[in-house]
């Protein structure tokens, strides 16, 4: 598909005032996205576990306007307080989509959004938040082209919220999305992310991620940024054709339930992500003291369980912590007794794979 196919034709009906409402959760990627070509073009093709309990929580209302144009009038809530702060990137995401939108010159917005997982805990809210509002919008678009497909509903909410946030792109199904053009992946686009359309053993499909919140205060450097510096970075070629290699490495892994293939191929993307930080230029570290405490503890416990425990990370210092459910008692025995003391005042959020975006009454 190309980007002209999400064009849409003139609409079938007119609609006053109407309201919608979606569920979108947070995902967390195997095969990281980092590094991109305008618009939000990835450099390498991506793979997440979508989550199931971080979730973003979005409502949009929209009323006729009486002057239609091109300018964009919304109003933006969240947890219920008017946030004129979140605008700006409201404003971008809806320029970046107009042409793929027009109807949002035509209508006043109201945005209310709130998450389901603390606004200060180092999660990244973009892509929960982004593929909302996406699907929001979606919901609305459908009613105005009836004979829209499913399949089409879902390829352009992922459109739209790529050009929100290119991770976002990863939430709007689950429970694994690929995001990126790859030869062995039928379907794949760097424009929206798809289903994972393999075999996947039953062991994955019930995947925990506990999320260790090692420091819930603002990061140094945005993601907005450290993407920009894969610009002239000098191990860049090398890392994406990395991250190739690796999607094609995932899709046995997947398929065979190889749990020790899946430890050493997810922990080497999670300290690539934080190896092309540090030798960046400026270089950066996001990662904290307690978060290599964390990596230790969990090396030890591997070596002495033999259990099938690993981590990976965001662009933060949390910890993502990733086993299979017939594991769980064990580790979570193990995080109760020696790894919440590395987390911020104690705090851990317990998800794991989910499903994707849900339609919620309005
Ligand atoms: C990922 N991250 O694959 C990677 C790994 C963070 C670490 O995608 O600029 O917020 O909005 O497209 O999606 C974070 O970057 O960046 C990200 P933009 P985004 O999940």
């Amino acid at each position: 598909m190309t980007e002209k196919e999400f064009i849409p034709h003139p609409y079938l009906k007119t609609i006053q005032s109407k309201g919608y409402s979606w569920s979108s959760p947070s995902n967390i990627a195997l095969i990281k996205y980092w590094g991109k070509r305008p618009v939000q073009i990835p450099e390498n093709p991506s793979i997440s576990f979508t989550l199931d309990a971080c979730k973003t929580n979005t409502s949009l209302t929209l009323s006729e306007k009486t002057a239609k144009n091109d300018l964009h009038s919304f109003d933006i809530f969240f947890e219920n307080e008017q946030k004129d702060n979140f605008k700006p990137k409201i404003e971008s995401f809806f320029k970046r989509i107009h042409e793929y939108v027009p109807y949002i010159g035509d209508y006043h917005f109201t945005i209310n959004t709130s998450n389901t997982f603390p606004h200060s805990s180092g999660i990244a809210s973009s892509a929960s938040g982004m593929s909302a509002l996406a699907m929001c919008l979606m919901s609305f678009e459908r009613e105005l082209n009836p004979d829209m497909t499913d399949e089409f509903f879902m390829k352009k909410a992922s459109f739209l919220a790529r050009l929100g946030s290119g991770s976002a792109s990863r939430s709007i199904e689950g429970e694994l999305v690929v995001w990126g053009e790859h030869q062995a992946i039928p379907g794949s686009s760097d424009l929206f992310g798809i289903k994972y359309p393999h075999e996947v053993h039953e062991v994955f499909k019930s995947y925990h991620d506990t999320i260790l919140l090692v420091d819930k205060g603002e990061k140094q450097v945005s993601s907005t940024m450290g993407h920009q510096l894969m610009h002239n970075h000098p191990f860049a070629d090398k890392r994406f054709d990395q991250a190739y290699t690796h999607v094609s490495d995932l899709i046995s892994i997947l398929k065979n339930g190889d749990l020790q293939g899946f430890i050493e191929l997810v922990e080497s993307e999670a300290l690539t992500l934080h190896a092309m930080m540090l030798t960046s230029r400026p270089y950066f570290v996001l990662m904290k003291p307690n978060t290599l405490e964390i990596i230790n503890r969990i090396w030890e416990f591997r070596k002495e369980t033999g259990l099938h425990l690993c981590f990976t990370l965001d662009a933060g210092s949390n910890v993502h912590l990733l086993y299979p459910e017939h594991q769980s008692t064990q580790v979570y025995e193990f995080i109760k007794r020696d790894l919440v003391a590395f987390c911020q005042n104690g705090h851990y959020i317990c998800d794991r794979i989910g499903f994707g975006a849900k339609q919620l009454p309005i």
